[in-house]
């Protein structure tokens, strides 16, 4: 599905030409090579793409997202370089999450609230993550003719999400791609997630909050709500709140209410306020907007967003680390061949899973002391 995204583009392309975007200014955007992109030779050089991705070239920014998001190996080594080089030249963004399920009006949303922002002179960048598996990369681009203002503006930097078998590869990327809008100058940074799975969790974890759309009348049948939703988030939005669904809108928002009154405040004592807005109309979305930067300005000036991101990175850590363990320790051929036999036994009703995770368990074990043994052996 992701090689046949034409908005993913090939290497060297100024992405802004695939997404529609007109390109940064004259004089700051060397032209593209000429012929076949997929036999560029080498990567860019690193020092060049972040000294223009500093200065704002939206171009360079697509660019250095193009490298992250590239598997050649070639381009990963530059990638990394990249990154540690960004890292200590980021500007802090307000990273925001919205999330909500097919059809709530998210897109319609980031596109007029995108339009609001701009008009304030903020610089704009709009991140997708998308489970692979729900939906394909048309779908987004079908979102973004849906979004013709924002896309033809100058500020507005708007990326799909990037291709990846897995959420996590996914959700990686999209990280170090806030990282790199950061240092090309955004100053709010909207990540878009559709409400299934757990791509939920992955954007709340990588954002200072997390707005969640709802739909009037959904009230009515809060049971069916995933309750984890109502959790994760920090701001709730009825959306739709225009014309005859005004009424439900209301009724959906007290019911809200009412649920999250048996859900325990964050720890500065925060609830989340269940706001009624018409993306489609833009009312309620300068009262969401204030509600969302207020307080994201609390959260700053009491010290928990810098606690929030630490602890975001440290957890990011610790799963990029499990992840990568857990690839290595089965990669073992020892350990492939106990997982192999207690899959069979699984499978055939002959072991409980329990059981065989014990022997899987030993067998890592085992090859984990043997080759701690080889590597500190002197010879
Ligand atoms: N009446 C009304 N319709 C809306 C509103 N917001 C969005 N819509 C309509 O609802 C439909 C879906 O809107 P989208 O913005 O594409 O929804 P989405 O959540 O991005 O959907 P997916 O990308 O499929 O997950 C479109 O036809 C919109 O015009 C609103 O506030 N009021
Ligand atoms: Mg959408």
């Amino acid at each position: 599905m992701t090689g046949e995204r034409p908005s993913e583009p090939s290497d060297g392309t100024p992405a802004d030409e695939a997404f529609g975007l007109s390109v940064a200014p004259a004089g700051s955007v060397p032209p593209p090579p000429p012929t076949d992109r997929r036999r560029r030779a080498s990567p860019p050089d690193p020092s060049a793409l972040v000294e223009r991705l500093t200065a704002g070239d939206r171009a360079a920014l697509a660019r250095a997202i193009t490298l992250l998001e590239s598997t050649r190996q070639a381009d990963r080594g530059v990638a990394a370089e990249l990154l540690a080089m960004i890292l200590p030249r980021t500007r802090s963004a307000l990273r925001l999450g919205v999330t909500g399920v097919p059809g709530v009006g998210k897109s319609t949303l980031i596109e007029s609230l995108g339009v609001k922002l701009l008009e304030r002179g903020e610089r704009l960048a709009v991140l997708a993550v998308d489970p692979a598996a729900a939906r394909s990369g048309g779908a987004i681009l079908g979102d973004k003719t849906r979004m013709p203002a924002r896309a033809a503006h100058p500020l507005a930097f708007v990326r799909p999400s990037p291709s990846g078998s897995t959420l996590g590869g996914v959700a990686a990327r999209t990280r170090e791609t806030i990282l790199l809008c950061e240092a090309a100058g955004c100053t709010t940074v909207l990540v878009e997630t559709v409400g299934v799975g757990q791509s939920e969790t992955a954007v709340a974890e990588m954002t200072d909050l997390f707005l969640a759309l709802l739909l009037p009348g959904a009230g009515d049948e809060l049971q069916g709500i995933k309750r984890g939703i109502i959790e994760l988030a920090d701001v709730l939005a009825i959306n739709k709140a225009d014309g005859d669904a005004i009424p439900a809108a209301r009724r959906a928002a007290a019911s809200y209410r009412g649920a999250l009154d048996a859900i325990r405040p964050r720890d500065d004592g925060w609830t989340a306020p269940v706001l009624l807005c018409s993306a489609r109309t833009g009312d309620g979305l300068d009262t969401h907007w204030t509600t969302i930067s207020d307080r994201v300005d609390a959260m700053q000036r009491s010290g928990a967003r810098d606690r929030l991101r630490r602890d975001q990175a440290s957890r990011w850590l610790r799963s990029a680390v499990r992840d990568r363990a857990a690839d290595a320790v089965l990669m073992h051929p020892d350990v492939r061949a106990v997982l192999a036999e207690a899959e069979r036994a699984v499978t055939a009703g002959e072991a409980p899973a329990t059981i065989a995770a014990e022997r899987v368990a030993t067998a890592i074990a085992r090859a984990v002391h043997l080759s701690g043994e080889a590597c500190g052996s002197p010879d």
